[in-house]
């Protein structure tokens, strides 16, 4: 017994030349993505913030249960308020929590426990994994979370490359401040929070590089 009905595939196709060009096109692209530490305040169109949330909730999820919820926070005093207590978790993070090895890894990045972008950047988007539903008082099972909810996000930061803006995937630790903020229900974990915006005119990024293709694919 089928609950749902198939319907004939209508698949997006491309001759042999597209698909090199576009291919070619879309990777150029996305090897220009930089995680940005440093935003411009200016506004986004909210119609392009929406864009880029519903193509992330285009992703794979495990029994299509879509285990995800995204908030978007552009409110400044809500910012404001993420920021700090992210800070505060920072500080202890950097200044106790992290082992030396974790530190020195991250020395090259120039990250530490200060996260101004939380309030410059024109908007937060934050990512919940949905642990479970629940249905008529009932708990029913999400499967596959934690690897639907990444892929969702890796979707978002192609869209939000593909629109021309800039993001940091952001994982303040622990997190369990951007549930009682955003006052989310039990069911939610947060998973990770995402500045989005323009680049302030004099932001920098590390000079670093990507894995060439023979230092990561390997073929059979
Ligand atoms: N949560 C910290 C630490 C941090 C960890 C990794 I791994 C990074 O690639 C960058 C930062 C922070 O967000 O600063």
């Amino acid at each position: 017994m089928n609950d749902y009905p198939f319907i004939p595939f209508n698949p997006v196709r491309f001759s042999i030349e597209q698909m090199m060009e576009r291919s070619n096109q879309f990777y150029a692209l996305m090897q220009k993505r930089r995680s940005l530490r440093f935003f411009s305040d200016e506004k986004i169109p909210e119609i392009v913030l929406t864009n880029i949330i519903m193509t992330a909730g285009t992703a794979p999820s495990g029994a299509n249960k879509q285990p995800w919820a995204i908030c978007v926070v552009t409110n400044p005093e809500l910012k404001q308020a993420i920021r700090i207590a992210a800070e505060k978790e920072e500080q202890l993070s950097y200044s106790e929590r992290m082992p030396e090895e974790w530190l020195a890894d991250l020395a090259p990045l120039g990250t530490d426990w200060q996260k101004p972008f939380l309030e410059t950047a024109p908007a937060l988007i934050v990512f919940f994994k949905r642990n479970y539903e629940v249905v008529n008082g009932k708990k029913k099972n999400n499967y596959y979370v934690t690897e639907s909810v990444g892929i969702a996000v890796g979707l978002l930061l192609a869209a939000i490359q593909n629109a021309g803006l800039c993001a940091l995937t952001h994982t303040p630790s622990p997190m369990g401040f951007l549930k009682n903020l955003l006052q989310r229900p039990d069911n939610e974990t947060p998973f990770l929070l995402i500045p989005v915006g323009y680049p302030a005119p004099d932001a920098t990024v590390p000079d670093i590089a990507r894995k060439a293709a023979n230092d990561f694919i390997y073929r059979y």
